[in-house]
């Protein structure tokens, strides 16, 4: 059985009651896992209260901003989940982000500043969290992250964040390789197409979509949380066999060629 009672969970990337990462929170939270929650602090701390008034029902016991761009915070919200619970068993990684302009037109155009922005948040951000979670995560532990089909084939305008997930991808499977020794895993979730705050501000999405019901063998697109069982089942010892991996989450749609 799915049983991830007495086992302490980070969660990054909630923005609204559409993330990804809240589908996650939802599912761990429901497998009796205690929650730990980052937001992405702004000047007004509009994120702050709309997160922390989502989040409340699930009782989680930390509650932190965390700008990946940020050394001081990652370290000092690792800092705390050292007092409060002394260990993490399961980091979840579900943030990306590259400037709305490097979203459409010639990937060529692609700015320096918007290549190492979009590199930075959504790739470094990975081994970056890795390294701070790894001295915690010292009775083995489980980190997954979110990634697209567009870090493996071409998919129009997804340019840019295409090439971070690409690093995003293989950044698993070398922290995979490190952390195995340690009990560590790693594994991403390769979603569908999902309307959240992140693809929604995205030109053609629902074209996007209404192709996906077209083509995907379940003929639909996947919910956050279906993405949140998925991820709790990396997260378990029912997946304890698995690290390095990359695990379709999107109605079938990675095997079709037409
Ligand atoms: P979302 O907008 O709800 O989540 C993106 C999160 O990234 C937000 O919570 C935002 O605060 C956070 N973020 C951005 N910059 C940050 C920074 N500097 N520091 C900390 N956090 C930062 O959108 P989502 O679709 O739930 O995205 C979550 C993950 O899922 C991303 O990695 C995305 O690439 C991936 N993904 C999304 C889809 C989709 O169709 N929505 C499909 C496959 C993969
Ligand atoms: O990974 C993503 C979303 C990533 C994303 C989206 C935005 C829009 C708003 C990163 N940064 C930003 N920055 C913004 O200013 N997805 C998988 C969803 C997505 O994004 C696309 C897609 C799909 C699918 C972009 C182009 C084409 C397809």
């Amino acid at each position: 059985m799915l049983d991830l009672t007495g086992k302490k969970a980070l969660v990054t990337g909630i923005a609204n009651n559409r993330s990804i990462a809240w589908g996650i929170a939802q599912q761990l939270h429901q497998a009796g896992a205690e929650l730990g929650v980052t937001y992405l602090p702004d000047e007004k701390g509009r994120y702050e209260r709309k997160v922390r008034e989502l989040v409340n029902p699930l009782n989680p016991s930390v509650f932190l901003p965390c700008d990946v761009q940020n050394d001081s915070q990652i370290e000092s919200t690792f800092e705390t989940i050292a007092q409060e619970w002394g260990k993490l068993d399961i980091l979840i990684h579900s943030l990306a982000f590259a400037s709305k302009e490097d979203l459409s037109g010639e990937f060529s155009a692609t700015s320096r500043e918007g290549f190492t922005q979009a590199m930075e948040i959504s790739t470094y951000s990975l081994t970056r969290l890795a390294r701070a979670a790894k001295p915690l995560m010292s009775e083995g532990g489980s980190i997954v992250t979110l990634t697209y089909l567009g870090g493996e084939r071409v998919i129009p305008n997804y340019n840019v964040m295409g090439v971070a997930k690409a690093g995003l991808q293989m950044s698993v499977r070398y922290l995979a390789a490190e952390l195995g020794s340690h009990k560590i895993r790693v594994n991403a979730i390769s979603a569908g197409p999902i309307r959240t705050l992140a693809s929604s501000a995205v030109d053609g999405i629902l074209d996007m979509i209404r192709h996906v019901e077209e083509v995907a063998p379940l003929q639909r697109t996947v919910t956050q949380q279906e993405v949140g069982n998925s991820a709790a089942f990396l997260c378990s010892d029912l997946a304890g066999g698995i690290t390095g991996q990359v695990l379709y989450v999107d109605a079938g749609y990675e095997i079709m060629g037409m």
